[in-house]
């Protein structure tokens, strides 16, 4: 590690390699400490690259101990090669296709950085993206350099008895003395390095089968630590569905014989698409009803789907540069999205879905670390597995298919599919498939591609009773963001209706400015202005219908104007957002009131009323309720003030809020709470988590009043708790506050699942989101917890990352120690992983907007980090960003 300031890699410098592989053969003889590896690859010169007399070929490598060189055969010595901390250049290679065999070593078990070849727990595993195959062996490490692999591997039988590649398998063996054994896997698609993968390890096996549309039979497996192949089964059954999804919905087939999904315990992201061979962080597989939430089934869901979904975009169609990521991940996590949504409630999906985004990747949009969907400069390209990359990514792409409809949709993606199989490509080469499909020109819609930053929408809606007309204005403001202090207006599709009286969509009619479908407005301008007909009555205006682009939208509405949407929108995604408005907006009215409390008196007995009216309504589901009753976060409140944040106000204003609500509605929670009470037996549907949801709901906010009953019906929810969901939501709200069962009930969870390490994560992130004023002290002293490890990412992120990321107010303790807590651990993760570091400093992403006192002290922490003398590349391109 080097604190150097290395130069940025440009999307403006791409070149097409020089030099093209065509096939791998990997010969990897696994050891904890010294794994050999051996590989011979077939170069030839890229026919496309301009490359003329003598070229060298540079091969990536890092943290390689090199053995060997020869080429065709022949051993090369110096200065026919030479070696440097960052690869291998053969000065003078031969002009005709040649040779080239290297043998280095690698050493797993020191491999903290989870990059590359390491141990997971007894388990060697690999992850290679974005740029881990060259700490593997020396290679043209760049998603454009697609070459067909041949891997053997070879382990001691004991410790690995199960030996896994991508492809098919096609040998296996044992060595001379029984003890070590061999296999060997073909990959016959053609892949960039970053999707090699290999597993070795003494594994259990949960098998199935699933025969494809046209008949190809493909075995499933996926590999779990032993005795826990029964947790698997819900992860099977969610891959299934997605393989069937994706032959009805997009007319995709699975293309291998055998998909291997292996759930490893140490792991710096999610999961890895690795072609036929996923590899899981164990959290994302491993569900029982007793060890897992309702929310961990549904990510489980939706990120085996995700995965999956790739083996077609990301896989047979991959990215030209890693400028291009969006290009796999938006379209990938579009897919996850829709896959879910067809699963579950759409509504409550896109709720989901906006709700994640509006608080991850808006404060990202709008901070220091602002950058484009498809950025045009890097440090460190791990910094970019963003949610402006993924999740803005993926509206970016529901936005073309809300301009173009579903049907034109699929056609584009149709075309993609069938002209650029087999290849790394562009988002222009993307953008083209729609644009030709359709016949629409999307040249101004690719800012949403270049440009960074939310734009703003202030909308002004005028009625004219005499002519039955209304006139809507739409000014657009895109805020300077790093790098680009001039924008240019966003094409915005605006979903809209306009409601009369009796709560319905009136049928007017757009007599000036351009309707991209019915219903669905082109804001194209930074001024833009649309005339209706056939405005009969006061028309009160709903916008931004399931949320059709990545925007924020005001428009002057009364709290009797939101309270009419709660009753009536026909968009029940608006629905929702008028409720989630309404409570915002109360919360911070109590901030700058002179009588607060009669202020909110007031507020949240009307909108209680309207709340009462909804729960009451038959027409909607738990699911939907749930996201009625579950009022805006405090994070989200302090995100609507966006200016002079300060935290503690925030939650004093929302706690009294909340707590009103909870008094006026006391009654209907009271019944809400026991109708939903539990008693068939527990499945994983969306209709059983619905009624979770609605009953843990409405039991967060009778436990915002504190009193001593409902301090006892926490408790007894928590002791009479069947499932995990129920007795996790009841250990978070007991650990947030001064209850009497506070300590008891902490301590019986910890005795019941001390050998579980994944439950175990969520007994240490109750305490770390806790808003009492001791969590800090007893997040440092969980530091020193024996089942604490800073090596183990699920870890950190459970108790440092839910600390710094969900705990609004201890993290930004006025005295700013929660900010000097997590710079100090930063920098001792740094050491280990700069990769899972660099991602907790993200906590500060914000901090531009705190009140002066904690932003002063945010900053002083992160300068101390700036000033960190072993700073990783990663780490040191955080902060500076930061700093700027
Ligand atoms: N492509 C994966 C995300 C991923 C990226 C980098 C990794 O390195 C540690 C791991 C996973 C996905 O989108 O799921
Ligand atoms: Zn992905």
């Amino acid at each position: 590690m080097k604190s150097e300031h290395p130069k940025p890699v440009l999307l403006a410098d791409y070149r097409p390699p020089e030099y093209l592989i065509d096939t791998v053969d990997l010969d990897i003889a696994l050891d904890p400490i010294k794994t050999r590896v051996v590989s011979k690859l077939s170069i030839r010169r890229n026919p496309q690259s301009k490359i003329t007399g003598k070229t060298p070929l540079k091969l990536d490598g890092e943290l390689l101990e090199l053995e060997s060189i020869s080429l065709n055969g022949k051993k090369l010595r110096r200065p026919a090669y030479t070696v440097s901390e960052t690869g291998l250049t053969i000065p003078a290679p031969p002009k005709e296709p040649f040779t080239l065999e290297v043998t280095t070593f690698v050493n797993p078990e020191a491999n903290t950085a989870l990059q590359g070849i390491y141990l997971s727990r007894g388990v060697y595993c690999s992850q290679c993206e974005a740029q881990g195959f060259r700490r593997i062996t020396y290679f043209l490490d760049r998603p454009d350099v697609l070459a067909r692999y041949t891997v053997r591997l070879e382990a001691d039988i004991a410790m690995a008895p199960v030996l896994l590649a991508n492809g098919n398998p096609i040998a296996r063996g044992t060595l001379a003395g029984r003890k070590r054994h061999y296999a060997v896997w073909h990959d016959p698609h053609p892949k960039p390095s970053y999707l090699f993968a290999i597993v070795g390890g003494d594994l259990a096996l949960l098998a199935s089968m699933f025969t494809t549309r046209s008949g190809r039979k493909v075995d499933l497996g996926i590999y779990v630590e032993h005795g826990k192949e029964a947790r698997a089964h819900w992860a099977m059954d969610s891959l299934k569905r997605a393989m069937r999804w994706d032959e009805t919905r997009f007319g995709r087939e699975y293309d291998l014989d055998v998909f291997n999904i292996v759930a490893v315990s140490d792991f710096n992201m999610g999961a890895m698409e690795n072609k036929g061979l996923n590899i899981f962080n164990d959290r994302l597989i491993l569900a029982s009803p007793e060890t897992a939430t309702d929310a961990n089934y549904e990510s489980i869901e939706s990120v085996v789907a995700h995965e999956y979904f790739h083996n077609w975009t990301g896989n047979r169609i991959t990215c030209r540069d890693w400028f291009q990521l969006c290009l796999k991940e938006g379209l990938t996590v579009y897919r996850d999205q829709e896959f879910s949504a067809e699963s579950r409630s759409r509504t409550v999906q896109r709720i989901t879905d906006v709700r994640q985004l509006r608080a991850l990747q808006f404060p990202e949009d709008q901070g220091p670390l602002a950058h484009p969907v498809r950025p045009e400069s890097y440090i460190e390209i791990n910094n970019f597995y963003t949610p402006t990359v993924y999740e803005k990514g993926a509206e970016v792409v529901r936005m073309i298919e809300t301009i173009l409809g579903r049907e034109k949709f699929r056609a584009g993606m149709d075309l993609y599919f069938d002209r650029h199989d087999g290849q790394a490509v562009t988002i222009e080469d993307f953008v083209a498939c729609f644009a030709d499909a359709s016949g629409v020109d999307f040249t101004e819609f690719m800012r949403w591609y270049t440009q960074s930053g939310t734009p703003e929408l202030v909308c002004d809606l005028t009625f004219d009773r005499r002519r039955k007309a209304a006139e809507l204005t739409v000014h657009q403001t895109l805020k300077p963001s790093p790098g680009k202090a001039k924008k240019q207006p966003q094409f915005v599709p605006l979903a809209m209706a306009l409601l009369g009286e009796n709560g319905k969509e009136m049928d007017i009619a757009v007599e000036e400015g351009k309707e991209i479908r019915p219903g669905v407005l082109a804001v194209t301008h930074h001024t833009t202005k649309f005339r209706f007909g056939n405005v009969t009555s006061r028309p009160i205006p709903s916008l931004l219908r399931n949320f059709s682009a990545p925007v924020n939208v005001t428009i002057a509405l009364s709290d009797d104007d939101l309270a009419f949407m709660m009753h009536h929108d026909s968009d029940l995604f608006n629905r929702w957002q008028a409720s989630n408005k309404y409570a915002s907006r109360s919360i911070l009215a109590h901030l700058d009131a002179k009588r607060p409390k009669t202020l909110i008196a007031s507020k949240a007995s009307k909108f209680a009323a309207a709340l009462e009216h909804a729960l009451h309504d038959s027409t909607l589901d738990d699911a939907y309720k749930a996201e009625l009753l579950k009022l805006p976060a405090v994070a989200d409140v302090a995100r609507e003030k966006a200016v002079r944040v300060d935290h503690a106000a925030i939650f004093e204003a929302h706690r009294a809020f909340s707590c009103a609500v909870a008094e006026k509605l006391a009654d209907t929670l009271d019944e809400v709470y026991a109708h939903t009470s539990n008693g068939v037996k527990f499945s994983p549907n969306a209709k059983s988590a619905g009624r979770r949801a609605l009953r843990n709901a409405a039991l967060t906010l009778m436990t915002m009043r504190g009193t001593g009953d409902d301090y006892a019906r926490l408790e007894a929810h928590y002791r009479q708790a069947s499932n995990m969901t129920d007795a996790a939501h009841a250990l978070v709200l007991i650990a947030g506050v001064d209850s009497p069962a506070r300590d008891d009930v902490l301590q019986d969870f910890f005795e019941r699942w001390k050998d579980d390490h994944l439950v175990i994560d969520m007994w240490f992130a109750a305490q770390a989101q806790s808003p009492r004023t001791e969590t800090l002290d007893e997040v440092k002293a969980l530091c020193a917890h024996p089942l604490f490890k800073i090596t183990t990412p699920n870890k950190v992120r459970a108790l440092i990352g839910a600390f710094a990321m969900a705990n609004p107010l201890q993290f930004n303790r006025a005295d700013g120690a929660g900010y000097d807590f997590l710079a100090e651990k930063v920098l001792e993760i740094d050491a280990l992983n700069p990769q899972v570091a660099a991602r907790m400093l993200g906590a500060f992403r914000s901090y531009r907007s705190l009140e002066p006192k904690r932003k002063g002290r945010a900053k002083s922490a992160l300068k101390r980090a700036a000033m960190a003398t072993r700073l990783s590349r990663d780490c040191r391109e955080i902060v500076s960003r930061m700093l700027e």
